[in-house]
């Protein structure tokens, strides 16, 4: 570092500001640690309080009178400061966050191939003490010791995820057995979306006879939208109002081998209304509820969200809008507390296509971002 500024010193002249320095250690082949360099961003030109002592001062030509600056650049450059100013408050900040997260906490310590899988785990949204927990599991496995190689390790991080995610397997269908499934879930989260990519899929490739149900009569719009779908699709399709209508209407399509209710969206706060969905799902008789949850929701709002929804007796997830997501980290807290297994991801609004059967391998390997 002293080399550093002494070259700069030599030359930018004593006066110049330093405004950010830092190490950088290259790497030999990815892997061993290369030779030091320094590097020091310093200008000449930007005005503020230089860091470099002013040694040799004398050597300095003096000039005879100081000349008052124009107005205009002295203006500029007050901005210009100002704008360096605020750069580094934020570079400090970013210093500060830095050093918490490799020195405080009690991973200081870790060899530096643990703390890359930590801020790994950081980037693909996994929360701090998750990521913490994950990678003290690696570590402490005993299979793992002498482990170095980035990908190997985190291969063994998303072998632990796929131990924490459960799946329940397809909608399961027997040919000649009504089989009901509902989708509940708070509104836009992609339910609707979620039942034509469903029943296209039973209806086209599997060849079952498939109808759909609709209760979400609070929107005319929504109730349009799946007669679209069934139209396209060729299915048959009824609106339901009450629950007794509901069990009618049942009773008139049990002769298929698979039913799909489609329910309105509801905010999981509004517990009259999800009272009133459990009414029409104890109605229906549902053999499997899904609960239908969007990726890009915050970690704590998921979970609150599934909790909120536990009365309606929630079978199981589907986690939809994966190709939204920034990375699916978020999902791991749900899907370790909560109980319920995934059915149905997924990842798009293209139907039927954007649907896959949700599995713990793929699954992990998607949150830990593997190609
Ligand atoms: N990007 C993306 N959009 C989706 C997905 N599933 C549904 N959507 C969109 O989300 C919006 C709301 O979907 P909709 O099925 O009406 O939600 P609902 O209110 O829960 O029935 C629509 O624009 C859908 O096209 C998905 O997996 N990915
Ligand atoms: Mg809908």
């Amino acid at each position: 570092m002293h080399e550093a500024l002494a070259q700069v010193r030599r030359e930018l002249g004593p006066d110049a500001a330093v405004l950010h320095t830092r190490e950088v250690r290259d790497r030999w082949l990815g892997l061993l640690p290369g030779p030091r360099r320094i590097e020091v961003t310093a200008s000449r030109e930007v005005n503020v309080p230089s860091r470099l002592q002013r040694r040799n001062r004398v050597e300095q030509p003096v000039e005879a009178a100081p000349r008052p600056e124009p107005p205009a650049r002295a203006n500029n450059e007050t901005k210009l400061s100002r704008q360096v100013q605020g750069q580094l408050c934020t570079l400090q900040a970013m210093m500060k966050d830095l050093c918490r997260r490799s020195k405080g906490d009690g991973h200081g310590d870790w060899p530096e191939e643990f703390f890359r899988l930590f801020t790994e785990l950081l980037d693909a949204e996994v929360s701090e003490d998750v990521a913490r927990e994950l990678v003290e599991r690696v570590r402490g496995d005993p299979s793992a010791e002498g482990l170095c190689d980035p990908m190997m390790l985190k291969a063994r991080a998303a072998g632990l995820i796929e131990d924490d995610v459960r799946v329940s397997g397809p909608i399961r269908v027997t040919p000649g057995r009504c089989r009901l499934a509902a989708l509940v879930g708070p509104t836009g989260v992609g339910k609707t979306t979620t039942i034509a990519k469903l029943a296209a899929n039973f209806r086209l490739k599997e060849k079952c006879r498939v109808g759909l149900i609709t209760v979400d009569t609070y929107r005319i719009a929504a109730v349009e939208q799946l007669r679209t779908y069934a139209d396209i699709i060729d299915l048959p399709m009824h609106v339901v109002s009450t629950p007794r209508e509901m069990r009618e209407t049942i009773k008139r399509m049990d002769h298929l081998d698979l039913i799909l209710l489609d329910t309105a969206g509801r905010s999981p706060k509004d517990e009259v209304r999800i009272q009133e969905l459990k009414v029409f799902l104890n109605e229906a008789g549902a053999d499997e509820v899904h609960l239908v949850l969007s990726s890009v929701a915050g970690a704590r709002s998921l979970e609150q969200t599934a909790e909120r929804f536990g009365v309606v007796g929630a079978t199981s997830l589907i986690l939809t809008k994966l190709d939204e997501s920034n990375g699916l980290g978020n999902v791991l807290p749900l899907l370790r507390n909560n109980g319920l297994p995934l059915s149905y991801l997924t990842d798009g609004q293209n139907v039927p296509d954007d649907i896959e059967v949700a599995d713990a391998h793929r699954l992990a390997r998607m949150i830990l971002q593997f190609d």
